[in-house]
């Protein structure tokens, strides 16, 4: 019986080099394995599965059955929050995430009350997959952060370069403030929530922290995800905490300095001299670019080899830079891990 901090992404977390560093994949379940693809269809809508504890479980553990990854992330998605919220949320086949946008008048309604009670099949969720998972692997929970989170409240859907959001910040700022403060409050519980359920740690997902300039970056990225942690530290003391903003370049290093983070989720667009910079001060994980994984063959090979020969000599896990993608042949999966591992 592996306990908790003996895990190996527990063990890089803590700040251990490990002889191979242990290996996960932001977005593994999901639409390019088909046994997803048939639990999938069984529940129905997107969120139906989400909140179907059984099938949750079943989807989480796909991957760790088919390739031993040393890491399950809970399956779910950031847009929960949404929904808990009491905002309308959709998942359309090909289209993604469809919202009923947010106006001042919903955001002076909004309120933290009553998220964890709508979440309580993630919560269950979470409770069964600790019991279920071989108790080597680390089980990762996770949210948005509050910026990411509301680009989509803001524009209802996915966007480039999330201009409505960022339009909205500087032409709303105190009725978009509430609006963060509302996500803080929420995410921060719903992580607690997840950590007492059985969650070895949490990653907190900031995947469009890369639009804000040097004001707001500190502004709605730095300081929500730092409130977050410190209430998430308030009532889990030993919280270990995953931050991913993603594609932030040299915002990287304030941002590990100053939210609290115990690892930082890299992408692959940062040089490797920096990343080791980083890393003098904080565990990383990443960052392998999903294209190699798509291209596979020697494209796949040289990006592995670069990560390992530039990150494995300090606390690493490896990891994209960024989630897989539907197209991703699970062949090209099985090359990088047998790579990794040596
Ligand atoms: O039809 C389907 O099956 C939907 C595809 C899908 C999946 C498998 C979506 C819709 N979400 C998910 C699961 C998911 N999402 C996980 C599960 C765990 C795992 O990693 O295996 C996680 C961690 C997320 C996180 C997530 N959702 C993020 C942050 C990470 C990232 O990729 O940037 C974001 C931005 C979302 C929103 C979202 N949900 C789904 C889609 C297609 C999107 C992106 C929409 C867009 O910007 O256009």
């Amino acid at each position: 019986m592996v306990e908790k901090h003996e895990r190996a992404v527990m063990r890089v977390m803590a700040g251990e080099t490990l002889e191979r560093p242990p290996i996960w994949m932001m977005r593994q379940a999901g639409r390019y394995l088909p046994e997803y693809k048939a639990t999938r269809k069984q529940a129905g809508g997107f969120l139906d599965l989400c909140y179907n504890p059984e099938l949750a479980i079943e989807v989480t553990l796909q991957p760790i059955r088919r390739f031993g990854f040393d890491a399950a992330i809970l399956f779910s998605d950031i847009l929960v929050i949404p929904d808990a919220l009491g905002m309308d949320v959709r998942f359309e086949e090909g289209r993604g995430p469809i919202l009923k946008p947010v106006d001042l008048a919903h955001i002076d309604r909004l309120t933290p009350e009553g998220t964890l009670e709508h979440l309580a099949p993630v919560l269950e969720t979470v409770k069964g997959l600790r019991s279920q998972l071989p108790s080597e692997t680390t089980l990762l929970g996770f949210c948005g952060a509050p910026w990411t989170v509301a680009t989509y409240m803001i524009a209802g859907h996915g966007t480039p370069d999330q201009g409505p959001a960022r339009q909205f910040s500087l032409n709303h700022p105190e009725a978009f403030a509430k609006m963060m403060d509302v996500l803080v409050e929420a995410s921060a519980a719903y992580l607690v929530a997840q950590l007492k359920a059985g969650a070895d740690a949490v990653q907190i997902f900031d995947s469009w922290a890369s639009v804000l300039d040097e004001a707001q970056f500190q502004l709605w990225c730095v300081e929500p995800v730092k409130a977050v942690i410190a209430k998430v530290r308030a009532e889990v003391p030993d919280a270990k905490i995953i931050g991913f903003p993603k594609g932030v370049g040299a915002f990287y290093a304030d941002y590990a300095a100053q939210t609290g983070i115990d690892m930082l989720g890299l992408d692959w667009t940062i040089p490797f001299s920096f990343a080791k910079e980083l890393q003098k001060k904080t565990p990383v994980q990443g960052n392998l670019d999903p294209n190699r994984l798509i291209a596979g063959g020697s494209a796949l090979d040289e990006g592995v080899d670069a990560i390992l020969e530039n990150l494995s000599d300090g606390p690493l896990v490896f990891n994209l830079g960024h989630g897989i993608t539907p197209l991703t042949e699970i062949a090209h999966v099985e090359q990088m891990i047998a790579r990794v591992r040596g």
